[in-house]
Parts: C-alpha cells; structure tokens; sequence
C-alpha cells in the first residue's frame, strides 16, 4: 500500500473526516472509530511511517513527542490520575490493522493484563 491509498494519511490530510481531539505540526489525535475503552484516542504522526518496525534513529523524536502528548492528553482527557495504557501493534501477529504507525491511548477503566 502506498501513501496515496493510506487511510490514515488521508485522515491527517483531512481528506476523510474523523473526530479530532488534537493535532500540530507533527501528529493528529482522533479518536478510535471502535473504541474498545470510554478513552480510545488514535496518535498518528503526520509523517507515512508503516508502523514501529520500519521506524529508525531519524523517528527517535517523533516516537518521544507521540508519548509525551500522550501523556498530556491523558491528563487533560482526565484518565491520568486512575492509569492508562498506551500501546502500539506493529505488524500481522501484533494486531496492526492499519499500516500506518500510529499509538492507542486507552483509560477510563480497569483495562485486563496479559492482552489477548
Ligand atoms: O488499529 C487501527 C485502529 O484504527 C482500530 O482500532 C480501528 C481504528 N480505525 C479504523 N478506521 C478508522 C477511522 N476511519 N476513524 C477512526 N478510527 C479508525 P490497529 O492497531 O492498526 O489495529
């Protein structure tokens, strides 16, 4: 799949409309279409990465900023104070749906551990 058939480009590109909670310069936020937690926020980086795997050293800053405004949202989304998790699928057997690199910042609830 290249760039111009990638769902979640097009949704940074607002070519297509998802519910936005925040975005700058390098990432959007939106939240998950499916939510599988009462906060189910999407952090996708502008930039066309596949996922964490064909990340490298050049993305080092990028991955650091999606955590801390992860962070930052959680607490602004009120979730910070009980916990929350933030995760990232990389690839078939991780889960990854959409290959476009992009964390899942899930709270709101007592989420279950090991993940299925
Ligand atoms: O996660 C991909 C996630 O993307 C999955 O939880 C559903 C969500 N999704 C799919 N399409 C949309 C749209 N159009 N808006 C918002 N959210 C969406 P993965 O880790 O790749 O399985």
């Amino acid at each position: 799949m290249n760039k111009s058939d990638c769902l979640f480009c097009k949704i940074v590109n607002r070519e297509i409309p998802a519910e936005l909670v925040y975005e700058d310069e390098r990432i959007v936020a939106i939240k998950d279409i499916n939510p599988a937690a009462p906060v189910h926020i999407l952090l996708i980086p502008r930039e066309h990465i596949v996922s964490l795997d064909q990340a490298s050293n050049e993305n080092v800053e990028l991955l650091g900023y999606i955590q801390t405004t992860a962070a930052k949202l959680a607490r602004e989304l009120g979730i910070a104070d009980k916990g929350y998790r933030l995760v990232n699928n990389c690839g078939e057997w991780g889960g990854q749906s959409v290959l476009h690199l992009h964390y899942h910042l899930l709270g709101g609830r007592q989420l279950a551990w090991p993940p299925g």
